[in-house]
This record gives structure tokens, C-alpha cells and sequence, in this order.
């Protein structure tokens, strides 16, 4: 079959955009039409000087020539090439079945309240195999033979519109969906049933997480892939076949994480320097310093929690005020190239702990550093196993301090997971099972938590405190790597931190 071979002939493309000038600027050596945009866009033989709207030199999002300082040559999202993307296409490819396809359904945008809305989040299976971050947009895969490259990309997204953009900001295009992100075909969203028609063409087995029905009654897009494909065709979820090479992390995404670890580390140690009165300052200053340093932003809501609010796992008001003779809890990370990591840390906001902080302190700390040192695949454990160790470590701790840890006590004092995979998702691969056992290359957290209740049938002095520590880890094949070393967690070191 033909398509076998365009995917490679769009890769050149993109290796050759590297080392041109932005190519909307300059005719492109090739033979395409479609390949000299402005013509295209507005319809005109091509003069020498003519007037250029700002909306079709920029993109939906940065690529290299528009954003040097965010993508190298050759990059569709920050340490990730279309190399990258395009074999994670074949890889998936490679687990289906012949005359099988794929579709994805981009993120639609989500409102706060009326107009407003939040900043748009790509779905992360359509982001993981496309690098492609718009909404309306549709990605299909169509496999046609067993060679690795037996496989057709499509992208449908919106035509470009320069009215339109003007008021709502830029958008890529199909050419661009061409030229930069090497779909093979690609189409405009609003004649999207013509493209599925043509893709689907003598398909048996469709793959997607689409929603086909909702409350048991079609969807829209669940009758149009109906439509579109033939009779005979089976549709079965993607996610299964997905989430097993999402799980295993290639060393772009792990040096992603690392950079997101790193500078969120960075953030939390200098958020422990000083000393802090508002839980809300706390979480400004962080996500402060993660937008400064480079990364994208916060992952994620922080968690940052004065005293015995650090016993809400998910407290997320982080308005009240910080008395000093508490701890605060603080459940951060930042993210990079939509990769982001999970870091918690407890201190005290004197700076100094008291005995009864230290002491439950240290129980957690050395539960954690013993989990952390397993995470590595020559342990042949899994994050269930990990989590009967930590619970037992945690178990001869408290008895240490005191504690009654009979009957279900343990499941009050640590009631959650010790962890969970990370990755794109902060709860990466939804779906993904915690009885695997790990390998070289699973992302994961490790996070033991004590939470006390203020209650008469525990030690007095530990009542009301709470404490969790995380980091974010890759499992190695003899040793963990730690992503998030930066935040530090040793009591010498943060009490060192402001003395
Ligand atoms: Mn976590």
C-alpha cells in the first residue's frame, strides 16, 4: 500500500523546515500546492511584496520558527520531535490489528462561567500521539498493512480564518496540520464525515474513547462515525492498547519530568526559606517561580495547608492564615511540554520543628526513603506491593511513637495510595493498573502521608498534625531516579534552610 511511505516523505519535510527560514515566508522546494500557504490562504498568484496578516504567520500553538526560544529545530512541543510523535503513531500501530483505525477527538474548550473560559488543555491521548493542541480537531490513524509504516495520519482541524482570528487569537490550519505536524491527509473540521468516510473505507476494527453514546442515546459524533463506517466494522476502546506505551516513558519524557521536577523542587526550597502568614502568598509565590523558570505553569490546584487542614487530603481553599507554631503541608508541582511532576513537602512555618512535629516527621520520612530505594525493577514489585510495605513501615513507626495502630486504625492514619503513575496526567494513564509490576521507565510517585485526627484515642501531642511527603520517580533498572531531589527534605537541611 502507498501510504506506507508518506509518513517518512512528511518527516523529511520537517527535518527540511529546520533548516529554512519560517516557511510561510519562502516558497517551499517542493511540488505540493498546498505547500505555499499565503497562495492558498487568500486565493492569489504570488507577488513579490504583498500585505501578510499577523494570524498566518503564527500557529495554534509555538512551533520552532515562531518560538525559538521554546522548541529546538525539529521539536512540535517542548523536548519532543516529530520523530518522537511519529513513532509513537507507528508503535500504536504496530499492536493493531490490519484494517483497523483509530480515532481521537480533540479536548473541547471548557467554560468557567458564560464567556469566560479556561485555557485550553489538549486530551492527552490525542496530544500524546499528535503534538497537536487545538480544539475541533479530529486525528485518525488508518492501518493498512503490518510494515511498521503501514499507517496513514490524518488531522482535521479548522481552515484558516483570519476574521475569526482576529478576535480569537491565532490557529494552525490544515496546511500547517500538513507541513508541521506531517498528517499524511488532513481535512477541515466542518466536512469532517467526508474525512471519516474516506478513512474508515474497508475498515473492521475501529479503535477510540470517543463518546459514541451518552446515557445509552447516540451522539452527534456517534451517529456520524456510524455513518462513515462500514457495517461490518467492530468498534472496541482504545485506551487499553494506548496505555501500555503511554506507562513506559521514552527519555525525552523523562527529561521532560526532570526539568519540571527540578524547577518545582527549586520552587518549594526557596518557598521553605522564608517565612510565610497566608497560605494564599505561599501558593502565589510557587506558581510564581514556575512560570518564571521556564516551565508552563502549575500542573495542578496546589494543596497548601496550614496545620490541621493538612489533614484534608485535597484542601485546595488555601486562604486561612499560618501560625507559626504549625507545619504547612504543600502538594505542588509545576509542568513542561505538558509533562508535570508531583511534589509534597511538610515544614514547619517557624522553620524549626518541635519534638512532637519531628518525631512524626521523621516516622514518615523514613517510610518514604525506604519505599523510594524499591523503586527500582530488580525489585520486581508494583505500586500495590509498594504500598503493603509502606503501610507496614509506617505501622511499626507509629506503634514507636505511641500509637494504638490496631483494627483499621492504619486505614484512618494513612488512607490513601502510597502512588500513583505520573506523566502527562498527574494520575497518568487513567486506567492503568497498580498490580504491574514496574519497569525501567514507569513514572511514579511515592507519598506516605500521617494524618492525625484531632481525637482523644491518639497520643495527644500528635493530634491535629499532619504530615506528606512526595517525590516524583522513574524507575530504574537497578536504582530509582529521584525527579524532584531539589525540594529538600532532610530536617537538617530545611531547618538549615533558615538559620
Ligand atoms: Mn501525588
Amino acid at each position: 500500500m502507498k501510504p506506507c511511505r508518506l509518513p517518512l516523505r512528511h518527516l523529511r519535510i520537517c527535518l527540511e523546515r529546520q533548516t529554512h527560514p519560517p516557511y510561510y515566508s519562502q516558497p517551499r522546494p517542493l511540488s505540493t500546492p498546498s505547500l505555499s500557504p499565503l497562495r492558498r490562504f487568500h486565493n492569489q498568484p504570488s507577488p513579490t511584496r504583498r500585505e501578510v496578516r499577523a494570524s498566518d504567520c503564527l500557529f495554534g500553538q509555538p512551533v520552532h520558527e515562531t518560538h525559538p526560544h521554546l522548541l529546538k529545530p525539529g521539536e512540535l512541543t517542548p523536548g519532543i520531535t516529530a520523530q518522537e510523535y511519529h513513532d509513537r503513531r507507528s508503535a500504536l500501530c504496530a499492536l493493531l490489528p490490519r484494517n483497523s483505525a483509530v480515532i481521537l477527538r480533540s479536548a473541547d474548550v471548557k467554560y468557567r462561567s458564560g464567556a469566560v473560559f479556561h485555557a485550553f488543555r489538549q486530551e492527552s491521548n490525542f496530544f500524546y500521539l499528535t503534538g497537536f493542541s487545538e480544539p475541533q480537531s479530529l486525528a485518525i490513524l488508518r492501518k493498512t498493512g503490518s510494515a511498521p509504516d503501514d499507517f496513514a495520519f490524518y488531522l482535521v482541524c479548522r481552515a484558516k480564518d483570519p476574521q475569526a482570528e482576529q478576535w480569537s487569537g491565532p490557529w494552525s490550519g490544515f496546511d500547517a496540520a500538513r507541513n508541521v505536524w506531517n498528517a499524511d491527509r488532513t481535512g477541515v473540521i466542518d466536512f469532517s464525515e467526508n474525512v471519516l468516510a474516506e478513512a474508515l473505507k474497508g475498515i473492521e476494527k475501529i479503535f477510540t474513547d470517543a463518546e459514541l453514546t451518552q446515557y445509552g442515546v447516540e451522539t452527534p459524533f456517534g451517529a456520524m462515525v456510524k455513518r462513515a463506517a462500514s457495517s461490518k466494522s467492530s468498534i472496541s476502546a482504545l485506551k487499553p492498547h494506548i496505555n501500555s506505551l503511554r506507562a513506559i516513558k521514552s527519555p525525552a519524557e523523562i527529561a521532560n519530568m526532570r526539568r519540571a521536577g527540578q524547577e518545582s523542587g527549586r520552587a518549594i526550597t526557596a518557598a521553605m526559606r522564608r517565612s510565610w502568614t497566608y497560605e494564599k502568598d505561599l501558593a502565589a509565590f510557587l506558581e510564581y517561580q514556575y512560570q518564571t523558570s521556564g516551565l508552563d505553569g502549575q500542573a495542578y490546584i496546589p494543596v497548601v495547608a496550614g496545620g490541621p487542614r493538612g489533614t484534608l487530603i485535597h484542601y485546595v481553599q488555601n486562604n486561612a492564615q499560618l501560625k507559626p507554631d504549625e507545619m504547612v503541608l504543600v502538594d505542588a508541582g509545576g509542568e513542561y511540554g505538558t509533562y508535570i511532576t508531583d511534589i509534597t513537602r511538610t515544614w514547619p512555618v517557624s522553620g524549626k520543628f518541635s519534638p512532637a512535629q519531628r518525631d512524626l516527621y521523621t516516622a514518615v520520612l523514613k517510610a518514604q526513603r525506604s519505599t523510594v530505594s524499591l523503586c527500582r525493577a530488580s525489585a520486581n514489585l508494583t505500586l500495590d506491593k509498594l504500598q503493603d510495605i509502606t503501610e507496614r513501615s509506617l505501622h511499626q513507626e507509629l506503634k514507636h511513637l505511641g500509637f494504638n495502630v490496631d483494627g483499621k486504625e492504619m486505614g484512618i492514619l494513612f488512607p490513601h495510595h502510597v502512588g500513583h503513575y505520573i506523566g502527562l496526567d498527574v494520575h497518568d494513564v487513567p486506567g492503568y493498573p497498580r498490580n504491574v509490576p514496574l519497569k525501567e521507565g514507569h513514572c511514579i510517585t511515592i507519598e506516605p502521608g500521617v494524618y492525625v485526627p484531632d481525637d482523644s484515642r491518639y497520643p495527644k501531642h500528635f493530634r491535629g498534625l499532619a504530615v506528606r511527603i512526595e517525590d516524583s520517580i522513574v524507575v530504574g533498572a537497578d536504582n530509582p531516579l529521584i525527579l524532584t531531589t531539589e525540594a529538600v527534605k532532610e530536617i537538617e537541611d530545611i531547618e538549615a534552610l533558615r538559620s
